[in-house]
């Protein structure tokens, strides 16, 4: 017999036959739970049980305890290992969900009554799939489906309130899609703020842009980002020649260059372009004329994902104010290296980062990697995606979510993936949140129901995906009104707050413990757990900064400023991108998690020590010297960060 075909027997009498005896599955758990007061989104209908869901149960996975200890061996400077990525079918191998989980959920299944050729093991083995109708699944979970509507943007999201599983098999599952997670992107609420371009922008003024921003209402805008993330238009810019000196008003490619020390990059390696995961358009010809001739009619290599388009229909700063930043900055600093940009979403429904990792990530995918679906909404059944996108080796996302929009569950499952693409030698790049210590939007939550409130008082919020450990958050800085590029900067303040906190989901990491003790010893915030998680044992962010206020963007043919951390990020991926350049010339690999060689060497970082997040009714946290949730480590001095990471192995 053809010993395929004999291991295609054995799999299907596993499934049909346990050989261990399972205890029955009488008594059910809760497993994951709905924020009960998550307002925004309002249910408005049963959704009719003949409907099919696609449905994946991501077991639970070995090894991840050890994750951390892999990484610091790759990543930490001090390391033997230091570089030395790993293979993805290495990843895959080491954190496979062990045979007994595949088997007893399996079975679970089966007893319920479904057919064993329905479902369908991912190739990592972490991942069951299966079509269900709601009719199969309300069944299955003991749970009932809704549509909701989102208050403001009006756009539908099918979940439940709680679902279960039977209580041995709690041990077996990590999370059930789709159930309680409110993880599709929305509609921006891209602000089209007033700023005056006096450099002294007063309070009064600052207050007002920023409660606009809060209230103004937006229609909803498919597959173009989160709420609130996005950056910030100020005034329309009418001669864009400046000079040096007034890159305190007006943010040009050159003053970046100046104040972070970076040279015009002359390398372009194969597999090198800048990646980033958003929402294309451009006005790059505008921008690039005036500053970057070079790159004239030069635009990104564009990956769609799941049939993602490129829209050019709508030409506003609301649609296209967040490629254009992202494009124009970063393409121009690494030009000659090209850029990508991985277009996640279509006009159906907006994407989540789990449509992204399923796309550059084959571990992370929801069916055998020869017959993966689309995992936005099966509407493109053509379109074989998973993990049939090689990522870059930075890529930089300038969306996110508030931690407390998800479950811990779900949130820990992303991270996961994260840490595995670090492993791999993958730089994940996200922005800290414009919001300072509140969410997106400025949300707070009330301290006893957890329930987000008008963001006047109460916990902060803080940000994910910046408080997974193994990615860099980049949190925003500004040139001091009046000063120059010579000068110290300040954390952000005008138009937009620096994003930045203390995780309630993920353990502090190794690699920051000693710069975070430092931060409550020597500056210890006077807030309580009203405020925040103070347990000292937490994840703190940003980790880095970089400048976010009013770059000179190209928008629809006309120059404007923007504001944000949705800046910051590119920009330092950028950065990391021309420092892969230099290592991959002198045989090295590229840089991978950037962290514990940044923390190891505060000395490559221009500390900030000036300015705070404010939000939640107080005014946040400070910069101090040395780390602190606002700034992180400080702006890069690009020059000795590159020989730092150009001396290691
Ligand atoms: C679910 O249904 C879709 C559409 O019919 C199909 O393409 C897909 O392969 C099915 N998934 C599984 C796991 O059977
Ligand atoms: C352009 O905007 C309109 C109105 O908001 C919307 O209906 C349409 O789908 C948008 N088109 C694209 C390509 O985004
Ligand atoms: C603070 O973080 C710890 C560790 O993750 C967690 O157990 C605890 O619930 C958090 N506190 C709050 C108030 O969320
Ligand atoms: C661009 O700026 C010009 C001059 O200020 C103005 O007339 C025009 O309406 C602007 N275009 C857009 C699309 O805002
Ligand atoms: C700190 O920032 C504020 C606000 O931008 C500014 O007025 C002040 O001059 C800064 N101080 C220093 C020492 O940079
Ligand atoms: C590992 C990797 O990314 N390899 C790619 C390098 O670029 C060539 C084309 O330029 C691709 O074919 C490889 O897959």
């Amino acid at each position: 017999m053809h010993p395929r075909f004999l291991l295609s027997i054995l799999t299907t009498l596993v499934v049909v036959a346990v050989a261990k005896p399972v205890r029955p599955s009488t008594s059910h758990v809760v497993h994951e739970k709905r924020h009960n007061v998550r307002n925004l989104w309002q249910k408005f209908r049963r959704v009719p049980s003949r409907n099919t869901l696609p449905v994946r149960i991501g077991l639970t996975q070995q090894n991840l305890h050890r994750g951390e200890d892999y990484l610091h061996a790759v990543s930490h400077p001090e390391s033997a290992e230091y570089g030395q990525h790993w293979h993805p079918s290495k990843v895959i191998e080491t954190f496979a969900p062990t045979q007994e989980s595949v088997d007893v959920v399996t079975k679970w299944l089966v007893d319920e009554g479904m057919n064993p050729n329905r479902i369908k093991l991912s190739r990592g083995r972490n991942w069951l799939d299966f079509n269900a109708t709601v009719g199969e699944l309300e069944k299955l979970l003991k749970t009932k489906y809704f549509m909701f509507r989102h208050s403001r943007h009006g756009q539908h999201h099918l979940a439940c309130d709680e679902y279960h599983v039977p209580d041995h098999l709690v041990e077996h599952i990590d999370i059930i899609t789709p159930t309680v997670h409110f993880d599709q992107h929305i509609g921006h609420e891209r602000l089209n703020n007033r700023v005056s371009m006096d450099s002294g922008v007063s309070d009064e003024l600052k207050k007002r842009s920023l409660a606009n921003g809060e209230r103004r209402p937006s229609t909803g805008i498919q597959g173009s980002g989160l709420d609130g993330w996005s950056p910030k238009q100020g005034d329309y810019v009418v001669n864009a020649m400046m000079t040096l000196d007034d890159c305190d008003k007006m943010l040009t490619i050159d003053c970046i260059r100046a104040l972070y020390k970076i040279p015009k990059g002359d390398l372009s390696a194969k597999n090198n372009s800048w990646g980033s995961s958003t929402f294309l358009q451009s006005d790059l010809d505008v921008f690039f004329d005036q500053f970057e001739p070079k790159l004239k009619g030069k635009g990104p290599d564009v990956d769609l994902i799941d049939n993602a388009v490129v829209q050019t229909q709508n030409q506003s700063f609301q649609f296209n104010g967040e490629s254009a930043l992202d494009l124009q900055y970063a393409m121009g600093l690494v030009f000659p290296q090209q850029a990508k940009v991985f277009q996640v979403g279509d006009l159906v429904r907006g994407a989540s980062f789990g449509n992204l990792l399923d796309a550059i990530d084959g571990s992370f995918c929801d069916a055998n990697a020869d017959n993966a679906v689309d995992s936005i909404d099966n509407n493109y059944p053509d379109d074989i995606r998973c993990g049939g996108h090689t990522a870059t080796n930075v890529i930089s996302t300038s969306y996110g979510y508030n931690e407390a929009d998800l479950t811990a569950r779900y949130e820990q499952r992303q991270c996961a993936e994260y840490m595995k693409l670090a492993l791999q030698g993958v730089s994940m790049i996200f922005s800290s949140g414009d919001s300072g210590v509140a969410g997106n939007g400025h949300l707070c939550r009330d301290p006893t129901s957890g329930a987000f409130n008008d963001g006047s008082q109460g916990l902060f919020t803080p940000a994910f995906p910046s408080t997974c450990p193994y990615i860099t958050s980049v949190g925003a800085t500004q040139i001091v009104p009046g000063k120059t590029v010579k000068d110290a900067e300040t954390a952000c303040e005008e138009t937009i707050l620096s994003g930045g906190g203390f995780s309630n989901v993920f353990a502090m990491p190794d690699y920051q413990s000693k710069a975070v003790a430092a931060y409550f010893k020597d500056s210890a915030p006077p807030y309580t757990d009203q405020q925040f998680n103070n347990s000292r044992t937490v994840r703190g962010y940003p980790d880095v900064s970089v400048n976010g206020a009013r770059y000179v963007t190209a928008v629809n043919g006309n120059f404007s400023l923007s504001f944000g951390t949705s800046a910051s990020a590119p920009v330092f991926a950028a950065m990391l991108n021309l420092v892969n350049e230099k290592r991959f010339a002198a045989g090295k690999a590229a840089v991978g998690f950037v962290n514990p060689v940044l923390y190891a060497h505060p000395e490559v970082m221009n500390d900030i020590t000036n300015g705070t997040n404010a939000g939640c009714g107080t005014k946040g946290f400070s910069a101090v010297k040395g780390w602190d949730p606002i700034t992180g480590l400080g702006t890069p001095n690009f020059e000795a960060m590159e020989k730092l990471f150009l001396s290691l192995p």
